[in-house]
């Protein structure tokens, strides 16, 4: 059983103006689909062939095979970022999550900017997420391919901050893509869903 590259739960232009059809192209079908064949490349025939993407992410972190986790870990990190984007305005977080938001960041509006500072700020290549760790809210940055399975967090929200995440669209200016993300796409339905589950989000298996 292979490792599948799953839907994309938008269409490609759905997201515009604020990430173009383009780049929704580009890194669904070339970036993501990559780390997907090179995961499935790394497991065929050997003991992880048959495996989760969860079970591959923690057994490769486990026996410190690098090229797996990043391959893995980007495959799994990037339909969470799909998942974490939403073309439908005005959606809000449950009222348990906002609950949640308010005691740990003090409002929406402060968590948003922390998420914002973070993503603007971060070093290079890698990923910001809003997650739940030790019973309260909190950003999270990972490098590269850093993925929050592996951190005794819960993610409940990612922005990807890889150049290829917005290069086409506003070229070096990230902030321009962070505040898009922030304002008009992140998907608070989703992140309520995950912070009202029991447990982590499982990656979409065929
Ligand atoms: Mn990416």
């Amino acid at each position: 059983m292979a490792i599948h590259l799953p839907d994309l739960p938008f269409s490609p232009a759905d997201l515009e103006p604020h990430i173009s059809a383009e780049t929704i192209g580009f890194h669904y079908s070339k970036h993501h689909k990559s780390y997907v064949d090179k995961t499935n490349g790394a497991i065929e025939g050997g003991s992880l062939a048959s495996a989760s993407l969860e079970e591959i992410i923690t057994a490769a972190d486990a026996r410190d095979d690098r090229a797996l986790f990043n391959a893995a870990a980007q495959t799994w990190n990037h339909q969470f970022y799909w998942e974490s984007l939403a073309p439908t305005q005005g959606n809000v977080p449950s009222s348990a999550l906002q609950a949640a938001i308010d005691k740990s960041f003090g409002g929406l509006d402060d968590l948003k900017s922390k998420l914002g500072a973070a993503a603007k700020g971060h070093f290079a290549s890698g990923w910001v997420w809003l997650v739940e760790k030790g019973g309260s809210l909190a950003v999270l940055e990972t490098h590269d391919a850093g993925c929050p399975l592996t951190m005794d967090a819960k993610p409940l929200l990612t922005i990807d901050v890889w150049e290829h995440a917005y290069y086409l669209d506003q070229q070096n200016e990230r902030p321009k893509y962070v505040e898009a993300v922030i304002d008009n796409l992140l998907n608070w339905q989703f992140a309520s869903a995950n912070f009202e589950s029991d447990s982590v989000w499982k990656f979409p298996q065929s």
